[in-house]
């Protein structure tokens, strides 16, 4: 405990030092900004975004450089890390995309109160130093529970008697619990009310074994049709899924080459699209802090890849005309849901 205190006040005094040193080391114009990884960029889709569009950002955008920190998958360890990468006072900008983030951003914000970040996929308001956009992840689920539902109710070869589709999960978290498990099976129930669901955990981002095993294990009690959020360790549910013979739809990037007539729906998130813009908003001094914004279909930052060939290989005509009327309707805002609160 005592040495904990320790640390921190000396990057408190090294925070204080640093800041004015380096902030004098910037040009006028420079902007500098810290992409905060919780967890390890390869292998999730979100993270790879906001690190391709922060990158591209800088590489059109001169005086603007990017430092990407990898904070890897032990969660206890990323207030402290956070804490001596911002002590410095180098960074004009933490940006990061990850739920949790907000409420570690609070508490090395109150250390450092010049400090700004700006999160995604996380909502947050009221503090001065935090800036937040949550993906409307509820809608996500729905239209992909909705194509979930056609298929698990289908004569598609792998489509089995039983209605029952399944979530593998990394980690319970509010959004996953709250809008992405229950959207998912309110999509499918759409298409037909009797469907169950068939929810698992994995216990961490990257033991693809694991969720090769839990897929095994849904697939014998009936599951056909899986959704997963579990990051790298979704790669053991594709080889389940291929090597037995079960569907998948994919949330947030284009991936049915890796695992054509398997991977039968990819949704899309703008999330490099959106990093873009909010370091443009950041670098003009306009990003609202204090505030959240919620960005789904409607306002552009969500959809589904409809015109890939091997979406269009993987599904009879009939299920992608029903399922491309649903997303029109989407689109059109016409299908009505309530977003559940997520605190
Ligand atoms: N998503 C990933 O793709 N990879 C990760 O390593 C990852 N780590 C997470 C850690 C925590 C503590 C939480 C709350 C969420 C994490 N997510 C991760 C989920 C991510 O924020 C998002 O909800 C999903 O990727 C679905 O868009």
């Amino acid at each position: 405990m005592k040495r904990g205190l320790l640390t921190v006040m000396a990057l408190l005094a090294a925070g204080q030092v640093f800041a004015a040193g380096m902030r004098e080391d910037r040009g006028e114009g420079d902007f500098s900004v810290l992409v905060y990884i919780t967890g390890v960029v390869a292998g999730s889709p979100p993270y790879e975004l906001l690190v391709e569009g922060a990158q591209e950002f800088a590489a059109s955008h001169s005086g603007v450089t990017i430092k990407v920190y990898e904070a890897g998958f032990n969660q206890a360890e990323w207030v402290e890390q956070l804490t001596s990468l911002v002590a410095g006072g180098a960074f004009d900008l933490v940006l990061g995309s990850n739920p949790s983030l907000p409420d570690i951003c609070v508490n090395v914000g109150k250390k450092f109160p010049g400090q700004k970040f700006v999160i995604t996929d996380a909502e947050f308001r009221g503090n001065p130093q935090i800036s937040t956009y949550l993906y409307n992840q509820y809608e996500q689920s729905l239209y992909l529970g909705y194509l979930a539902g056609l298929v698990t109710t289908s004569s598609m070869p792998h489509a089995n008697r039983t209605k029952k589709i399944g979530v593998i999960a990394a980690q319970e978290y509010p959004i996953l619990n709250k809008h992405i498990v229950p959207g998912f099976l309110d999509g499918a129930r759409l298409a037909d009310p009797a469907i169950e669901l068939d929810f698992r955990v994995i216990g961490n981002w990257f033991d693809a074994s694991k969720a090769a095993e839990l897929a095994g294990g849904m697939i014998d009690a009936g599951v056909d049709v899986f959704a997963s959020i579990a990051g790298g360790a979704a790669q053991g549910l594709i080889r389940s899924a291929a090597g037995r013979g079960a569907y998948m739809v994919w949330d947030n990037t284009n991936e049915y080459r890796q695992a054509p007539g398997i991977i039968v729906g990819c949704g899309f998130m703008a999330q490099k699209k959106l990093a873009e813009e909010i370091l443009a908003d950041a670098v003009a001094g306009k990003i609202s802090y204090g505030s959240s914004r919620t960005v789904g279909v409607r306002e552009g930052y969500l959809d589904f890849i409809g015109g890939d060939p091997d979406y269009i290989a993987s599904l009879p005509q009939d299920i992608r005309d029903k399922f491309g009327a649903f997303m029109d309707d989407i689109r059109a805002g016409r299908v009505g849901y309530t977003v559940p609160p997520l605190r």
